[in-house]
């Protein structure tokens, strides 16, 4: 069975971008649902759960599970894996990935072009989801949404950085100021 990975900081660390209460909310109750949510559907395929999570959801289609299944699998799954990098890529300090700054300068100009495109997508989302940067199958950056917990994994692409659009991630500390928590975002994304 899988299970909830512990996060490299405390929930207070990233204030006062991020607050503790927020935190602690989103990691131990919601993440920890789609967690939960993601074994229950797993429970009568042993087959499955040798599998990696990220496996599962590449190759989602192929699974051999009766639709219902592969509707949790898709949401829930979706669910526990984009929490996963979301708050593994979070941190109170920064850990610049200098070979993706690099992809970024080579492919829109300067780290602002693509922060600028990316922030676009994210306040033009409509609803619950997701905004990405990810690699497509060519390995080329591409920056979109997806609605609920739908993943680029199920696309072939490769995840890179994502933010969480559900009011659940902000609403404590920012109520509807979406574009404020998105802003405030890139200051706790350890990576850039
Ligand atoms: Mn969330």
């Amino acid at each position: 069975m899988f299970e909830l990975p512990k996060l490299n900081y405390p929930y207070d660390a990233l204030e006062p971008y991020f607050d503790k209460q927020t935190m602690k909310i989103h990691h131990t109750k919601h993440h920890q649902a789609y967690l939960d949510n993601f074994n229950k559907a797993l429970e009568n395929y042993p087959e499955i759960q040798n599998m990696s999570p990220e496996q599962i959801l590449k190759g989602i289609d192929k699974l051999d599970v009766p639709e219902d299944i592969r509707s949790k699998i898709k949401n829930h799954g979706g669910g526990y894996i984009n929490h996963n990098i979301f708050f593994d890529l979070l941190g109170p300090k920064k850990e610049i990935n200098h070979e993706l700054v690099k992809q970024i300068e080579e492919e829109y100009g300067n780290i602002k072009n693509m922060i600028g495109k990316f922030d676009k997508v994210a306040n033009t989302h409509f609803g619950s989801g997701w905004t990405w940067l990810v690699k497509d199958e060519t390995g080329k950056l591409k920056i979109y949404s997806l609605p609920n917990q739908d993943s680029p994994y199920t696309l072939g692409h490769t995840p890179i950085i994502n933010l969480d659009l559900w009011e659940h991630s902000y609403y404590l500390k920012y109520q509807n100021k979406r574009a404020e928590y998105i802003e405030n975002w890139w200051n706790v994304l350890k990576i850039m």
